[in-house]
């Protein structure tokens, strides 16, 4: 997974490790707890020089310019002055590159849904979007599935009233799962569809409202208006941007986009299944400041993960 961030990490890490050996030569010992060791530290122009490289392949692989930038600067911070043993180079390097990637992927506050779910007044009201494609209705089903093998009780309100098809692909897929969806006709309000599904689930004491949303094109102003009236009517209590992280950069624009419109308390990535560079897991926790809640994996119902910050770190550093 991730082969691209992966594969640009490990060359930073050798090339650092390279620069590093060079001065090892010319370094003076110094006493470590009674130990005799060399002294290593970077020059400016070596560590600058490895801080050029690593800034155009992650931008290659997909992490978004500005949350590049943080990094290159964590670990200047990081790096610059910094004694390295002679005996663990490579481990030391790798120690700061996971250092910093950690704080890179520390939003301002974590979410475990089940966990907000088991202790929010009911209805929990979580609303999902994102552009066409992204996997929102997928995700939804799949955010379902998990809730109900949790034990909660749970109906769909069909949200996406704009395209064709929308209303019965979630419906089909509902049904699979012997869970309700409120739907209206098409063209209809998708606040007022949203409406109906938590005044359902009052009634029938039902624990969660899902909310699936349209998603033309993130550009018009009007798809945004829908999502800001959605907000208004049915205050949901989570809002979840769904990206597509095939899309690389594209997602993080995203992401942005409809974290300022409306503000999001976190994302799910889909496709993570695909060959995708890894980045935008980066770039959409570091500019949003919210956290990833679910990788998808499949298209499969059971085709979600929770997001483990370690899991991350440890497949885009693990040597390929
Ligand atoms: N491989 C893979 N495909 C996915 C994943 N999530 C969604 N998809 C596929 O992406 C396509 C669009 O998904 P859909 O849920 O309809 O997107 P929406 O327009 O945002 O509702 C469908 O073919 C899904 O099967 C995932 O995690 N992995
Ligand atoms: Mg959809």
């Amino acid at each position: 997974m991730f082969q691209s961030l992966k594969k640009k990490l490990n060359v930073f890490i050798g090339r650092t490790e390279e620069k590093v050996e060079k001065r090892a030569e010319l370094s003076t010992e110094t006493k470590v707890r009674g130990i005799l060791r060399p002294k290593i530290r970077l020059s400016e122009e070596d560590l600058e020089n490895i801080l050029y490289d690593l800034q155009l392949d992650l931008i290659q692989s997909d992490v978004a310019v500005e949350t590049t930038d943080a990094i290159l600067e964590k670990l200047r911070s990081v790096l610059s002055g910094r004694e390295i043993d002679k005996k663990r180079v490579h481990e030391s390097i790798e120690e700061s590159l996971r250092r910093v990637l950690r704080e890179v992927l520390t939003p301002d506050k974590e979410i475990d849904v089940i966990d907000f779910v088991k202790n929010s007044s009911k209805p929990v009201v979580l609303l999902f979007v994102g552009v066409n494609g992204s996997g929102k209705t997928t995700t939804v089903m799949k955010v379902a599935n998990l809730l109900k093998k949790n034990g909660f009780s749970v109906v769909l309100a069909a949200g996406d009233t704009f395209r064709a098809g929308g209303i019965e692909q979630l419906a089909t897929h509902g049904e699979n799962l012997g869970i309700r969806t409120i739907s209206h006709q098409r063209a209809a309000d998708s606040a007022a569809v949203v409406y109906d599904a938590i005044e359902h689930a009052k009634a029938r004491k039902i624990d969660v409202v899902l909310a699936d949303t349209a998603g033309r094109m993130q550009t018009k102003t009007n798809l945004m208006d829908e999502m800001r009236k959605i907000c208004r009517v049915n205050k949901p209590d989570l809002r979840i941007f769904v990206g597509d992280a095939l899309t690389g950069n594209d997602a993080v624009e995203q992401a942005r986009a409809f974290n300022r419109e409306i503000g999001i308390d976190g994302s799910i990535l889909t496709k993570m299944d695909a060959d995708v560079k890894g980045g935008s897991a980066l770039a959409i926790t570091y500019e949003t400041k919210k956290p990833i809640l679910f990788v998808g994996v499949g298209q499969g119902i059971d085709d979600l993960k929770r997001f483990d910050v370690d899991w991350f770190i440890g497949e885009i550093l693990e040597a390929s």
